[in-house]
């Protein structure tokens, strides 16, 4: 029913007018924590919680597999991993699935992408893009530019990727046309290198410690134990913590890390230049002055207390420039006139772990990596101040989009609008459990295949390929995940249920059935 708009006549424009504007903006590995609209004991996220207070906060929403390029995946295609392909970071995305922006495209909107993507090629309907390559850099990042060439900005990543957006959105968004548009953020994801004056700022900070930062793996199975992301354990000095590794060999062979990443912190912190480097050497050379005096006399309580302080610092501090952006991004639409016709979404490509089981990074269906924080703006919409409990997961987002546009989802999606929810309307929505899996081992952080189901109550996970185990997690009466019920004899019942909903989930997206002839005939029909 829309038309492209050089083929619209006078009723089809006045039509095409009145669809929203989208700006999506997505930053990499932020997790709910950490952002003070979900819990303000880590930091201040004023901006981003504009979002929320004019719009709705989703209390629970999740991914399909916490990981990055697989989500991204299963966010433009609205399907699951199984289905798109994408399963892992390392295998480049198939450029013949159908992504919604080629849609928005196709259906008259103006479309662009800045920021990070991390699929291996380019995106696809987006009129306009400077895409990192790769997982991209803080200091003085490249980026590709539509033309396929790459082209070096100096500066802050955070602060370019937002340049780049307000400048696109300043010569293209008061036009006829409707746009749709993705602010992709690196930030905050690892190495954690924070623009120079927020490290000076978030180094003299210190943060509360979870309650399970020393949790011992002792009441679920081999996964955790296995995985490779302690902080103590895992966590790199030069590369997280900002020893130089200078630092380390002056003090022997205490840490033997040091040849082997080296580059962990040269390579990103090389990348600047001397006036950048002077304005981040005093807070650098007082890190590496306590270590120098002290890590060797430390116990390792101590020790794991300092690495998650640091960590936090950085983490945080990254976190604080995309909220002052987020917040010139919101100020610009204020300005412009644009707010009041524009959804805005905020969201990341997973959550991550802040010290909670003792880990970093993310991968596992466990709640702090499982979930990842999603709110919404429109005024013309969406009230503000709402709060919205209902299992959401990013599967849903392209179907969202595209209903918010009018733009009929193809059948072969397998998520669902969230419209009912957005207009308070909640009727149309009967969702009582989602599907998670995870596949990317061995890798780094080594964390074991696993798929299962989640509802509101429990979460039953099966940990599979070299290992074969089930775990059961009670998420009312056991929120922070410390005690595996799988075996318990009071849950058998629980159990037998779970799995058959979660075999039923299997098979309603079809992940691990058998395609038969006349399933890929309908597929196959759908992509034409
Ligand atoms: C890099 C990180 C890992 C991280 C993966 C995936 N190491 O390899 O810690 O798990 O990316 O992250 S780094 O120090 O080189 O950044 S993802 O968000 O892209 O999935
Ligand atoms: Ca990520």
């Amino acid at each position: 029913m829309f038309c492209v708009l050089s083929s619209c006549g006078p009723e089809e424009k006045e039509i095409q007018k009145s669809r929203p504007n989208v700006i999506f903006i997505m930053s990499d590995d932020h997790v709910y924590q950490a952002i003070s609209a979900y819990d303000d004991r880590l930091i201040q996220t004023p901006n981003i919680d504009r979002i929320a207070d004019e719009g709705m906060l989703f209390r629970n929403a999740c991914v399909t597999n916490s990981i990055c390029a697989p989500s991204r995946a299963t966010i433009l295609t609205g399907k699951h991993c199984h289905i798109h392909g994408k399963v892992d970071n390392y295998f480049p995305f198939d450029t013949l699935q159908l992504t919604f922006p080629q849609l928005f495209q196709s259906s008259g909107y103006k479309t662009a992408m800045f920021g990070k993507l991390h699929f291996g090629n380019s995106p696809k309907g987006v009129d306009e893009f400077m895409i990192l390559p790769g997982q991209g850099n803080y200091i003085n990042p490249d980026f590709i530019n539509t033309s396929g060439d790459t082209v070096n900005i100096e500066g802050y990543v955070t602060d370019i990727i937002t340049d780049l957006t307000l400048d696109w959105l300043d010569q293209e968004a008061q036009g006829e046309e409707p746009f749709m548009m993705m602010y992709l953020h690196k930030a905050p994801h690892r190495p954690w290198w924070p623009r120079a004056d927020k490290f000076r700022e978030f180094s003299k900070k210190s943060f509360p410690e979870p309650e399970s930062l020393f949790d011992k793996y002792e009441h679920r199975g081999v996964a955790a134990a296995t995985a490779e992301m302690n902080l103590l354990s895992h966590m790199m000095y030069n590369h997280d913590s900002k020893i130089y590794p200078e630092t380390i060999h002056a003090m022997g062979s205490v840490l033997p890390e040091v040849e082997e990443y080296n580059n962990g912190f040269y390579g990103p912190f090389g990348r600047a230049t001397e006036e950048q480097r002077q304005e981040y050497l005093p807070t650098l050379d007082s890190i590496n002055d306590f270590f120098r005096e002290n890590w060797t006399s430390m116990t390792n309580e101590e020790k794991m207390r300092w690495k998650y302080q640091r960590y936090m610092q950085d983490y945080l501090g990254t976190i604080s420039s995309v909220d002052d952006n987020v917040g010139r991004l919101l100020d610009y639409l204020d300005e412009t006139g644009l707010a009041e016709t524009t959804l805005v979404i905020y969201t990341s490509d997973q959550g991550f772990f802040l010290g909670e089981h003792g880990w970093f990074d993310k991968r596992f269906i466990y709640d702090e990596s499982f979930k990842t924080p999603l709110m919404m703006r429109w005024p013309e919409v969406i009230e503000a101040g709402s709060v919205e409990d209902e299992m959401v997961q990013n599967l849903d987002f392209a179907q969202t989009l595209l209903d918010v546009a009018g733009i009929t989802a193809p059948s072969d999606m397998q998520g669902e609008s969230l419209m009912p929810l957005m207009t308070s309307q909640g009727s149309g929505w009967n969702r009582d459990a989602v599907y998670y899996h995870y596949y990317e081992y061995p890798s780094v952080h080594m964390v074991k295949r696993h798929y299962g189901i989640v509802s509101k109550d429990y979460k039953l996970a099966h940990f599979y390929y070299d290992v074969d185990e089930w775990e059961l997690y009670d998420r009312k009466n056991d929120p922070n995940e410390m005690k595996n019920i799988y075996s318990d004899p009071a849950f058998a019942n629980v159990v037998m249920e779970m799995k058959e909903q979660l075999y039923g989930l299997r098979e309603k997206y079809l992940d691990g059935k058998k395609l038969d002839q006349e399933y890929i005939d309908e597929y196959l029909k759908s992509l034409d």
